[in-house]
């Protein structure tokens, strides 16, 4: 491939988790059709697709019953390679949801064996992430959720993830780890209903922790899709707080199961926005791409599905600037947001000024009848995305 506007670069902070080109196709209807890949052939595989980083759990590298001895050896081997392919471990978590002690939960089980369990679990991951050199320690509560809410009551639940995560704080401080810990949001699957199902419902949970400064979140495209919501308002909303310390870049149609497609394969309309604002706004955390191949790949296409994911994020990128650079639709937007002579504006509240505002005398008919060219602009939109708008690139695409 040559070197091109699509070609991935270091900076662009593109990252895989080990389960994600490691997923081997299991669905609840099928069994895995892809041999297993080992967690350094994979490193190899991301280092091939010109990634920047790997993310993992704890027992997508180390087996949960594995010795101490074992346990160190596979790190040191894991590093090497990491080392040897330019491969950074850029996030760690902790599995909290795949073995049946966790069938009911994790840090919001009944059963406070489970919740110490969990913690546990969760300090050596943290331990683990260190040695490799990881600065984003992701929390998913995959099994934080009911089926049904006769088994506890949801706010025992929600002081419960409280309690772990002021202590999983406060031992990141006292190993001065220097984590940046992202919490993520789902609505469901695999539980009927998942506590914190959106992106905005832990941005509203951060505020009443210990340590808020050192916990954001970690948005996931398909999961605010499954929950019918809008992916660039969520992480906008995260932005704008100071708290989008990572991102779950992947597809999915809204309403169907937890897809993980390819991104911006499924909704690409909605990925060109969501690019937009994090190149607008200078997102420079890692761009992580929490997706796996149709179950129908074998392990070449596992290839081209991660070479897809970051070519569209590059694709949408360079889209994003041609649309910044469009006369048309720069002339639209001064248009729309234009101030008025002589009209009052908002300003930060003085005595005067509200005098000034309450006093004046609105023309509601005038300002009502601003045209809102806004199925030009959108028009103009799906001309650059449908690329018969724009600036083409001239460098070969290949
Ligand atoms: C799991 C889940 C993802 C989370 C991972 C982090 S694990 O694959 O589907 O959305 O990001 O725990
Ligand atoms: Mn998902
Ligand atoms: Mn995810």
């Amino acid at each position: 491939m040559h070197d091109n506007l699509y070609t991935p670069r270091p900076e662009h902070k593109f990252s895989f988790g080990l389960w994600t080109v490691g997923n081997r196709g299991r669905d609840p209807f099928g069994d895995a059709v892809r041999p297993p890949v080992k967690p350094n052939d994979l490193v190899r595989l991301i280092a091939e697709v010109g990634a920047w980083g790997v993310n993992l759990h704890d027992n997508d590298l180390v087996p949960i019953d594995a010795s101490a001895i074992d346990r160190d050896r596979i790190v040191r081997e894991f590093k090497n390679t990491c080392a040897n392919q330019g491969v950074v471990t850029s996030m760690v978590s902790a599995n909290l949801f795949f073995d049946p002690i966790f069938r009911d939960g994790a840090f919001t089980s009944n059963d406070p064996a489970v919740r110490a369990y969990a913690l546990q679990k969760t300090l050596r991951a943290m331990d683990l992430g260190a040695e490799l050199g990881a600065k984003t320690y992701v929390i998913w509560g995959g099994r934080e959720g009911t089926e049904t809410d006769a088994c506890r009551r949801p706010d025992e639940a929600i002081a419960r993830l409280r309690d772990a995560i002021n202590y999983v704080c406060e031992y990141n401080l006292a190993n001065k780890y220097g984590y940046r810990i992202a919490l993520e949001a789902k609505p469901n699957e695999p539980r009927g209903d998942t506590y914190f199902p959106t992106t905005g419902a832990y941005l509203g949970f951060i505020d009443s922790l210990a340590h808020a400064d050192m916990v954001g979140v970690n948005p996931e495209v398909a999961h605010e899709h499954m929950a019918g919501l809008n992916i660039t308002h969520a992480v906008a909303q995260a932005w704008e707080a100071g708290k989008l310390f990572h991102i779950d870049l992947n597809d999915q149609v809204i309403g169907r199961y937890d897809q993980d497609f390819r991104f911006a394969s499924a909704n690409p309309k909605a990925a060109f926005f969501l690019v937009k604002f994090l190149e607008d706004v200078g997102y420079d955390n890692p761009r992580h791409f929490d997706a796996h191949a149709y179950r129908t790949e074998d392990n070449e296409g596992v290839k081209d599905f991660a070479r897809g994911c970051m070519r569209n994020y590059l694709v949408l990128k360079e889209k994003a600037l041609c649309w910044n650079a469009d006369a048309e639709i720069q002339e639209i937007l001064t248009e729309i947001s234009s101030a008025r002579p002589g009209v009052p504006t908002v300003e930060k509240f003085r005595e005067s000024h509200a005098k000034e505002l309450l006093g004046y005398r609105f023309d509601r008919d005038q300002i009502g009848m601003r045209r809102l060219p806004y199925e030009r602009l959108d028009q103009l939109t799906i001309d650059i995305l449908l690329g018969v708008r724009g600036r083409r690139s001239t460098v070969n695409s290949g």
